[in-house]
């Protein structure tokens, strides 16, 4: 047992996530703010908006890249354990052992074998080792942050890999993928690696660069986007796919042609790869107009309601939330007899025009019919929430018994 010196108080030796035990060391960094987040999978949770993006984006995918059948090339991964291995997360990535990105402070680990995930990429080795040629990963992914607008210590990316054959790119057998010696020819200001071919190294940049600039155009619309030359320690060449929007430059996404060294270490030895990693929250805050990343985390109803859509494809545009509590009431009727005509609709105007807009949201949260009496019933769930002030139940309650009094008078109802 470790022991705080100050006051004695007993400091578990072993940290718990995802239902496993981890021995803590001098590494340890995680706080409980944090572990209390892993497992929420934003990503996952029907009409969520970053569920919404996902989608968008793996739809695209499908749709781009299909083989001779028609089926859909890419295999999609969204439900990866965020706790990785410092192997999986850097070494399998030929990330430097002195590279900053290690930094204890700018990760969350676990202790000294094991992290939060810093992005998506940590599992490409352990996906190409299992075979796979064309797949996307999408998840949450950890760094230390500080917290405001634009930054969360957690956000989510979508990674994706595309591997291909000599015969993929030469079909009529007269050009190789790889040489030897040491020929760094320039692709536009960065050296290719010395084992690529420069056409295959081309062919490759303009596939990447097309399905990414489809993706862009598929997303935004008809977007303005530039390409930037940049690094990273497992692609080269490699850039950033940056979209204007709303004044600004906006940087998307991460890319390049996968070191070979990463193939080879994973058993590939006759393909050529190109991968990305891109930022889901900055998709969907231009997308949506979502003007805070916390907004994401939230399990207010206000906000999930406004991503409800039969179609991922939907425009939506976000309608900014009060920031006070909301208080619930429901209420149930039976509705007139069949002579009498009643429709939903009447009776969200009538809240509406008591409720005014202290009214946030009304939901037919139950309709069934009485076996017996034939009666319909109908349940109403009222979220009442103001925007300049914090509602006290009494308030609603006075506001809520003039609305079921009002439906009993005008609509006929009777009130369970
Ligand atoms: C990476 O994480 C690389 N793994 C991406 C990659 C994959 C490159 C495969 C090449 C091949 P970067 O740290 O730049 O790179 O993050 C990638 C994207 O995640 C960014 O372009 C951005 O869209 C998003 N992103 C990065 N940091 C944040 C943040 N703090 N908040 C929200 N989104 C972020
Ligand atoms: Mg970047």
């Amino acid at each position: 047992k470790r022991y705080l010196s100050s006051n004695l108080k007993v400091l578990p030796n072993n940290i718990n996530l995802l239902g496993s035990s981890y021995t803590r060391d001098d590494y340890t960094n995680v706080t409980d703010r944090i572990a209390a987040l892993i497992g929420r999978n934003l990503h996952l949770q029907k009409c969520h908006p970053l569920n919404l993006v996902q989608q968008r984006i793996v739809n695209y995918f499908y749709k781009t890249f299909v083989n001779s059948r028609q089926n859909p090339q890419f295999s999609v991964f969204n439900n990866l354990s965020p706790i990785v291995s410092v192997t999986q997360n850097f070494d399998s990535l030929l990330i430097p052992e002195n590279h900053p990105s290690r930094a204890k402070s700018d990760c969350y680990y676990i202790n000294r074998e094991y992290l939060l995930r810093a992005h998506m990429t940590a599992h490409q080795s352990e996906l190409l080792l299992a075979g796979l040629n064309d797949f996307l990963m999408i998840g949450d992914v950890y760094r230390r942050d500080e917290i405001d607008r634009t930054h969360y210590p957690v956000f989510h990316q979508l990674d994706a890999v595309r591997l291909r054959t000599r015969d993929n790119l030469f079909p009529d057998g007269k050009l190789e993928l790889f040489e030897s010696g040491n020929n760094t020819s320039y692709i536009g200001a960065q050296e290719k690696q010395p084992c690529h071919t420069l056409t295959a190294v081309k062919l490759m940049e303009q596939e990447l660069k097309s399905t990414l600039e489809g993706l862009a155009i598929c997303l935004f619309g008809n977007v303005q986007f530039r390409w930037v030359d940049t690094q990273f320690p497992f692609t080269q060449p490699s850039w950033e796919l940056e979209v204007f929007y709303k004044d600004d430059w906006l940087e998307l996404l991460g890319c390049g042609i996968m070191k070979q060294a990463i193939l080879t270490n994973s058993g590939v030895t006759d393909r050529i790869g190109w991968a990305f990693g891109l930022g889901l929250e900055r998709v969907a805050m231009c997308l949506y107009q979502i003007p805070d990343i916390r907004l994401f985390w939230s399990k207010d109803s206000g906000f999930l309601s406004q991503f409800k859509v039969f179609s991922v494809d939907e425009n939506i545009k976000y309608k900014e939330i009060s920031q006070f509590p909301q208080c619930t009431n429901d209420i149930s009727f039976w509705l007139p007899n069949n002579d009498q005509e009643f429709s939903n609709n009447d009776f969200y105007d009538l809240v509406r025009s008591i409720g005014g807009d202290m009214v946030e949201q009304v939901q037919l949260i139950d309709n069934f019919i009485h076996p017996k009496t034939k009666k319909t019933s109908h349940c109403y769930r009222i979220i009442y929430r103001h925007m300049h002030k914090t509602l006290t139940q009494a308030e609603v309650n006075v506001l809520h018994a003039k609305i079921s009094e009002t439906a009993r008078q005008k609509l006929g109802i009777l009130i369970r």
